[in-house]
């Protein structure tokens, strides 16, 4: 038994939506409605057709997810389980908690998948490997 957290701790949150006739509005604000101060935004697009992508886990970083276009799925990993997340909407963020391997594919066309992050560029904050994720889950 370990305090590391599974793919069930990985949940979908709803962002409010403000409506008007001209269109909506989600927000992630600091200290409002996300539970990390933001420190690095990156999206993900040009994504061609087929291509998978992640494949690693982070030691650290936590993750908001949003389709801010298109659609895409997600695999997470614990090591144990695994979950699927198809995320096709700009009101639903995925969270993604430290410690889980992720894989993503079936990206859709023009999509742009838009990541909030907890934490600047590290690259040693990366599992590549998965028997290193493996080990870092067993330990
Ligand atoms: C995840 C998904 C959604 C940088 O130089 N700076 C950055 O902030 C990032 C994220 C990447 N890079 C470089 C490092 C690699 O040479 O871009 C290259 C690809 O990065 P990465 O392997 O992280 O790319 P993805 O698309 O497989 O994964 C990324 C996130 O890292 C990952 O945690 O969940 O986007």
């Amino acid at each position: 038994m370990n305090n590391k957290f599974s793919v069930n701790d990985c949940c979908v949150v709803e962002l409010p939506i403000v409506h008007n006739e001209s269109g909506n509005i989600s927000v992630l604000e600091n200290h409002q409605n996300i539970p990390f101060d933001i420190k690095r935004i990156y999206y993900l697009y040009d994504v061609p057709m087929g291509a998978e992508r992640g494949g690693h886990g982070h030691y650290g970083l936590q993750q908001y997810v949003v389709a801010a276009s298109g659609s895409f799925t997600f695999v997470l990993d614990d090591g144990k389980n695994k979950k699927e997340v198809f995320l096709n909407h700009p009101n639903k963020a995925l969270h993604i908690k430290p410690g889980i391997w992720r894989e993503m594919k079936d990206f859709s066309s023009g999509s742009v998948c838009l990541v909030l992050a907890s934490m600047e560029y590290t690259e040693s904050d990366y599992m590549r490997d998965y028997q290193e994720f493996l080990n870092f889950r067993n330990g």
